[in-house]
């Protein structure tokens, strides 16, 4: 199982779009082990995004990310780094494809709803960042042996 960070960006909270986003992880089957509603300090932010430092559009983007609260979500399942990035789409809103989180919700390309991990290295650091002990929760969900084939004994 792997655990990714998720960021329901300003624009998704501000428009209402957090039960519709949040709903879509949850029907796909992955868990949400973790859960809060912040706002991002500068600091945060910019060690965060400090991978984008010196870029054109960075001063916007920290400008963004701390203008008003955020979600952070960890969301769990067998492969959810690359599955929750293919749920949201391509960054930019404009170019993202119908039927992804991006392609569905949002036209800009700087607000782009929703952030998450893009490795598991990411994953750890990020998570490590918006979570302190305790946050992320051991889960034992009732339903995993549906959500997952496990005759083998592993989630499939
Ligand atoms: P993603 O979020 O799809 O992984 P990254 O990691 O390349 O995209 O960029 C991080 C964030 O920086 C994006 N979510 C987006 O908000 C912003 N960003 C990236 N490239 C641009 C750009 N050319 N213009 C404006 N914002 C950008």
């Amino acid at each position: 199982m792997e655990t990714t960070l998720i960021i329901l960006k300003p624009d998704a909270v501000q428009r209402g779009l957090m039960g519709k986003i949040i709903t879509r992880f949850e029907e796909k089957g992955l868990a949400i082990v973790g859960m809060k509603m912040m706002t991002i300090s500068q600091d945060l932010a910019s060690t965060h995004y400090k991978d984008h430092q010196g870029k054109p559009f960075y001063d916007g983007l920290v400008g963004f990310m701390t203008s008003s609260p955020v979600v952070v979500m960890a969301v769990r399942g067998v492969g959810a780094i690359t599955i929750a990035r293919s749920m949201m789409g391509a960054t930019f809103g404009s170019k993202a494809d119908a039927g992804t989180i991006r392609g569905d919700f949002g036209v800009s390309n700087s607000f782009n709803l929703i952030h998450g991990s893009d490795s598991p290295v990411a994953a750890e650091r990020e998570l490590g960042l918006f979570f302190n002990d305790g946050e992320v929760q051991d889960l034992d969900r009732a339903i995993e042996s549906w959500v997952y084939d496990m005759s083998s004994g592993d989630p499939e």
